[in-house]
């Protein structure tokens, strides 16, 4: 089997997404997500401009060699752009696997070691009291696992906040917008959250937060055990964990699992936080992290050392990731939970889906391969809109994480 031709197809159904489509010379044809949010043509320019003209011609079925073609051979290597074409390349290939095969893709991952996957939603509050309203009608959707994330007084716009009451979307508009951000007002606030969330609902439900890597490894510890009574399923990015080391500050300090790495993409981001039981879970999704080639490596090596699955699952990843996901986490025996974050309605004209959500848990059909296809002509519909991240500056003008 030969790759005749590769494509990348960018559309904006309200968000913008980059797809690859990898054609092969027995008319089957695989797709990748290669969405990196705010820097979709950077991605899209790498794949068109180096890597398609080296996959014309190869045989697709050779997952392994192409990952180490684009990632071992290639001398500029790593960083979130090359990755995410990597990541890509590597689902479509698997993809065609699949529909080859005629098998979904979580029998050529091992099959199946759970029926259903455990997924957490955003519940994002502009107050105190707007939160449990909303936290309640999760609940009443049927999560069993919920995110918190609510406003600070005295803070303008808190990260995971939508300020007009419509669904909360990470990148907004044109050029970044500037947010501004006071580390003592937010941990002096937020184990109040906890304390009424859980007084509100009990014990029962799981609960999630994101610091959004906006703490030093001392705050983050302090944090941490001070949330501690509140059980959290984790603590997310607590620190921006560039410095592997700063995470023992906070191990140290507190038993709250800690999740990490969404903007990781490499199994050497995680090298100390694994093996030295630094953290508790692994947040890199397939499409930032190397494929599932790659996730299946990390995942394996961080089962050694009791680290579980935790994949970031926001709208601004597409569902063509969001099924690959789905597919790997019902195979590795060390998954723990799965971000979900529905996209808008809009999105479906473009994606067509197979999976759903009943009762806290989500499930993909028997389709081969990831099994999401693409209708190329709606989708010529939405053309791309320049959209950036926010960026972030202490209330004194000092430059921060976002
Ligand atoms: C999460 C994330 C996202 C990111 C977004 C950036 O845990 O879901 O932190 O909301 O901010 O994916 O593009
Ligand atoms: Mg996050």
């Amino acid at each position: 089997m030969k790759i005749t031709d590769a494509k990348v197809i960018i559309t904006c159904p309200g968000r913008n997404f980059v797809t690859l489509k990898i054609y092969t010379d027995q008319g089957i044809y695989g797709l990748g997500d290669a969405t990196l949010n705010g820097m979709e043509l950077a991605v899209a320019t790498y794949l068109q401009e180096y890597c398609i003209p080296i996959l014309i011609g190869k045989d697709p079925s050779n997952t392994e060699d192409l990952w180490h073609y684009f990632y071992r051979g290639v001398y500029w290597k790593r960083g979130s752009v090359s990755m995410t074409a990597i990541s890509a390349i590597d689902m479509a290939l698997w993809d065609i696997k699949g529909k080859v095969l005629g098998t979904p893709l979580y029998n050529l991952l091992g099959g199946k070691s759970r029926d259903k996957v455990l997924v957490y939603c955003h519940s994002n509050g502009t107050d105190l009291n707007d939160l449990i309203e909303k936290t309640g009608k999760d609940l009443e959707r049927g999560f069993k696992a919920i995110r918190i994330q609510s406003g600070i007084p005295g803070i303008s716009h808190t990260y995971g906040v939508p300020k007009d009451n419509k669904p909360y979307e990470p990148a907004g508009k044109g050029l970044p917008h500037e947010e501004s951000w006071d580390t003592s007002k937010y941990l002096k606030y937020i184990p109040k959250v906890f304390e009424k969330v859980r007084e509100v609902y009990g014990t029962d439900i799981h609960l999630l937060h994101d610091v959004h890597h906006r703490c030093t490894p001392v705050e983050a510890a302090r944090l941490a055990k001070e949330l501690e009574p509140f059980h959290l399923f984790w603590l997310e990015d607590p620190v921006s964990g560039e410095l592997q080391e700063g995470l023992r500050i906070i191990r140290k300090q507190s038993s709250t699992p800690i999740a990490i790495g969404e903007v990781f993409n490499s199994v050497y981001d995680y090298t100390t936080l694994v093996t030295e039981q630094l953290i508790d879970y692994i947040r890199m999704p397939l499409v930032h992290g190397g494929g599932i080639t790659h996730l299946l490596k990390v995942a394996a090596f961080a089962s050694i050392y009791h680290v579980n699955t935790g994949f970031h699952g926001a709208t601004d990843l597409s569902p063509v990731n969001m099924a690959a996901a789905l597919h790997f986490d019902l195979v590795v025996n060390n998954f723990g939970i799965q971000e979900y974050m529905p996209h808008q309605e809009i999105v479906n004209e473009v994606f067509k889906v197979n999976y759903n959500f009943t009762n806290g848990y989500m499930v993909v059909d028997d389709t081969p391969g990831i099994g999401v296809d693409i209708d190329e002509k709606a989708s010529e519909k939405f053309p791309y809109e320049k959209a950036s991240l926010p960026v972030n500056r202490k209330t004194d003008g000092t430059m921060f994480y976002w």
